[in-house]
């Protein structure tokens, strides 16, 4: 953005005459709105009119984007190029949900056929398990199924897994992540050693959290089968696949990915044999190419009419013009209760930086502070700050335009409540209008006085509504790509790079270092006093 001094300069000036603008009003002028400012792709709608724009904001972000040259580093980034240049790598979840007879080229050698060896081995071994053909050591098919992984290697599985439980109809799928001994604990207690399966999903596979994890698995397993059991039962998701032969997990059982697939990136690879395994692999294969159908239009349709490039847009506008400093997800969609956790882990991972690629300091912000809860609850709750609080945080709903369940009672009350959520937040309630339902009511003008302003809604609070048809495999996969790329223009945008995680490193070190004193192998002195404090109150309470 240093380099888009005009741009912004212009942008800038174009919020002031917005300033004053109701966006109530701007749908009161122009009938068409609705049309202008929506986007469709296959069953998807992304409505972006309830936003602080007019076509001459449009026009102006387009412009922006067109400077940043987001188009030709899209285009680096399907072509196989080191755009990840801190750890020298090319970043290709793409490839993964390709379809291509040939694909991008990395080190001489083209990925598809790797890519497509994986996918197979994938189907041949879900597809065993989920027949009950492959068994456990002591002859029983695999009832449960332990993926034990963290961040990328846990969250993407995780939600999508919970969001797709209609088509569930293989293995019942757990999730082990946090290095709490409770997780591992509660978990293991309700399961039965011979009917489960542990999978362990680590790219690296040295992270401390799933390493611990898997060792105290490991152990219950070899415990109550014997040590003998452990090939049947543990498989392996990683890159470093030497790493995983002193598991004790035998070839067959080991699935690899590339390290061109980021960790928030990598629920296409075999990190997704858990949803694999829960709905199987044809199922899988219709939500990569959902992901798929959002590349090639995220490639190909101009930027006015490219979803992930207003939805990124839209959030430049809001954080780097009108310094909104948090983004809202809220899906009414229970199913996708887990989808903000999942997106923070790919935007605020991704361009929570403070330096540009040539690692000079930003004088501008980047990535906002992503959060999010289903509705309705989250009305019952946390919507009171989004109507009346002193910040505007611009919201996502999400909705599909059918349930599974057949239960009109309860979806269309959902679906009348997350558009009137986006309604309030955009039409307010000014003060005559306050003044006039609480004299319709027949209150006393004393009493009225007092209650107007807590009553009035200030309104012109923006969003974006997202519907689709329903949350079926194809459009969770396109759900998912549409955020992916969004997070990616942003970042070309404001000119970092969005494929690294540096900041996530020295809390690691510290904990390395940290360990032996709380056993007592190594003195604390060196820390300072807060640190120290704690060690020791943790250390008279466990030594
Ligand atoms: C994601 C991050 C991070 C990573 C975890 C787990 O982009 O790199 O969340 O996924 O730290 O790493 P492993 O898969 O290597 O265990």
């Amino acid at each position: 953005m240093r380099n888009l001094p005009e741009h912004i300069k212009h942008l800038v000036a174009h919020r002031t005459e917005l300033e004053t603008l109701a966006m109530r009003d701007l749908f009161a002028s122009d009938p068409d709105r609705f049309d202008s400012f929506s986007l469709r792709l296959d069953t998807l709608l992304f409505d972006f009119s309830k936003n602080r724009v007019t076509s001459k904001t449009i026009d102006l972000l387009a412009g922006l984007a067109q400077a940043a040259a987001v188009e030709a580093r899209r285009d680096e980034m399907f072509s196989g190029a080191i755009i990840n240049e801190t750890e020298r790598r090319a970043v290709l979840h793409t490839a993964l949900r390709s379809f291509a007879e040939a694909g991008p080229v990395v080190d001489g050698r083209d990925v598809m056929p790797d890519i497509d060896a994986e996918r197979h081995r994938m189907d041949t071994f879900s597809g065993r398990i989920r027949a009950g053909d492959l068994k456990g050591a002591t002859g029983k098919p695999f009832r449960d199924v332990v993926n034990i992984g963290v961040g990328g290697s846990d969250l993407g599985p995780a939600f999508a897994t919970a969001a797709l439980s209609p088509y569930h109809d293989g293995p019942r799928l757990h999730f082990l992540s946090n290095m709490d001994g409770s997780h591992v604990h509660d978990m293991l207690d309700g399961l039965d050693p011979p009917e489960t399966l542990f999978l362990v999903a680590s790219k690296s596979f040295t992270t401390d959290e799933t390493m611990t994890n898997a060792a105290t698995a490991r152990s219950w397993l070899a415990d109550a089968l014997g040590e003998d059991a452990v090939g049947s039962h543990f498989v392996a998701l990683s890159t470093n696949l030497e790493a995983v032969s002193g598991f004790g997990i035998p070839e067959d059982r080991r699935f690899g990915f590339w390290d061109w697939v980021g960790g928030r990136y990598s629920l296409w690879s075999v990190i997704g044999l858990p949803i694999c395994l829960a709905i199987g692999y044809h199922r899988f294969q219709d939500f990569l190419a959902g992901a798929a159908s959002v590349d090639k239009h995220f490639q190909s349709a101009p930027i006015r009419e490219n979803i992930p490039f207003m939805m990124a847009l839209i959030g430049i506008w809001y954080r780097n013009i009108w310094s909104f400093a948090s983004h809202a997800v809220i899906p009414y969609d229970q199913r996708l209760a887990r989808f903000p956790a999942y997106l923070q882990q790919l935007d605020m991972e991704s361009n929570g930086k403070r330096v540009d690629r040539t690692g000079s300091l930003l004088s501008h912000a980047t990535g906002p502070v992503v959060w999010g809860e289903p509705g309705t609850n989250s009305q019952h709750a946390v919507f009171q700050l989004l109507h009346q609080g002193t910040d505007i945080i611009p919201v996502d709903f999400l909705l599909a335009l059918r349930d599974h369940e057949s239960l009109p009672e309860h979806h269309d009350k959902l679906a009348a409540n997350c558009f009137a959520q986006a309604e309030a937040l955009m039409v307010g309630r000014s003060e005559a209008e306050v003044r006039r339902d609480l004299q319709e009511s027949g209150m006393a003008d004393e009493d009225i006085a007092h209650l107007v302003p807590h009553k009035v809604m200030p309104g012109n609070r923006p969003s974006n509504m997202i519907i689709y048809e329903r949350l079926d495999p194809r459009t969770l996969g396109m759900l998912i790509a549409l955020y992916e790329h969004k997070v990616f223009v942003q970042g070309v945008i404001w000119g970092i790079n969005s494929f690294d995680q540096w900041g996530v490193e020295l809390g690691k070190k510290l904990a390395k270092e940290i360990l032996p004193m709380l056993r007592g192998t190594t003195s604390p002195e060196s820390r300072d006093a807060s640190t120290r404090g704690l060690i020791q109150a943790f250390m008279e309470k466990n030594r």
